[in-house]
C-alpha cells in the first residue's frame, strides 16, 4: 500500500474493545431470541420469512466483522469531506483515546440488526456536522434529526446487505417517532419494545450498555 491509501482509511470510527464485542453479541441473541417468544412478533413474522412459519433470527442475519460506531466513512480519502475530516485537529487529537459507548436501544429490520449509540458531548465533537444530512435523500427527514441520531454499531445485516443499511434503518425509526408515530408498545424485561410496521422493532434498553472503544480508523 502507498503512504497515501494508508493516512486515507475507509472509515473512522469506536472500535469496541473485543471482550466487549463478546457480550455486546450475546446481548444480541437474546434479543432475538427474546423477539421470536414473542406473540407479537410471531404475529408479524411474515415481514421476516414471508410466510407465516417460524423464522430463525440468529440465522438470518449474518455478522459484519468487527464491532464499531462508524464516525465518518472516508472511502480511502474519496468521500466528499473526507480529508477535511482527517485533518480535523480533534480527530488527530483523540485518535487512540479510549471512551465509553452508550448502547442505548436495539433494534431490528428486515435487513439489518443494530445498536444504537447515545454520543457524548465529548464523544459529539468527533461527529461530522453532515452524517445525517448526506442520509437525506434515502431517509426524507433524516436531516431535521439531532446530530449523532445516526450513531449506531451494526450487528448484522441479511446476506447481500451492505453495512451501511443499518444507519439508514435507524434514522428511518426516529423519523417516525419524531413524526409521533406510537407503533405498539409493550414492555418485557430488557425495556420498551415497540413495532413500527413493515418489521421494525425497536427496543428502547432499560438499562443502556457501557461498551469501551477506541477511537481509530480501519482499512477494510
Ligand atoms: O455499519 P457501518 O456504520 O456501515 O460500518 C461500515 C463501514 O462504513 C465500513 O463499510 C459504513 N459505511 C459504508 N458506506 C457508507 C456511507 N456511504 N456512508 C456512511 N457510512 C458508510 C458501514
Amino acid at each position: 500500500k502507498c503512504h497515501e491509501e494508508m493516512s486515507s482509511p475507509l472509515y473512522f470510527g469506536w472500535f469496541l474493545f473485543f471482550t466487549v464485542q463478546d457480550e455486546v453479541r450475546e446481548t444480541s441473541t437474546n434479543f432475538l431470541k427474546s423477539l421470536e417468544g414473542l406473540e407479537s412478533f410471531q404475529k408479524h413474522i411474515s415481514d421476516f420469512s414471508g410466510k407465516e412459519e417460524k423464522a430463525d433470527l440468529d440465522q438470518y442475519f449474518k455478522a459484519k466483522g468487527t464491532l464499531h460506531c462508524t464516525t465518518k466513512f472516508t472511502n480511502y480519502g474519496k468521500a466528499e469531506g473526507a480529508k477535511e475530516y482527517t485533518a480535523k485537529q480533534i480527530v488527530q487529537e483523540l485518535y487512540g483515546s479510549v471512551s465509553e459507548l452508550s448502547l442505548s436501544a436495539l433494534f431490528i429490520t428486515p435487513r439489518t440488526i443494530g445498536a444504537r449509540v447515545a454520543l457524548s458531548e465529548e464523544q459529539l465533537k468527533l461527529w461530522p456536522d453532515d452524517a445525517e444530512k448526506e442520509a437525506e435523500s434515502v431517509v426524507p427527514g433524516a436531516s431535521a434529526l439531532p446530530l449523532g441520531s445516526r450513531g449506531h454499531v451494526t450487528l448484522g445485516c441479511v446476506e447481500g446487505v451492505e453495512a451501511v443499511q443499518t444507519g439508514y434503518d435507524l434514522l428511518q425509526i426516529l423519523v417516525l417517532q419524531k413524526n409521533g408515530e406510537q407503533g405498539e408498545a409493550e414492555e418485557i424485561d430488557a425495556g420498551t419494545l415497540t413495532y413500527y410496521g413493515e418489521g421494525r422493532w425497536y427496543l428502547s434498553l432499560k438499562e443502556p450498555i457501557s461498551a469501551a472503544a477506541s477511537f481509530s480508523s480501519a482499512y477494510k
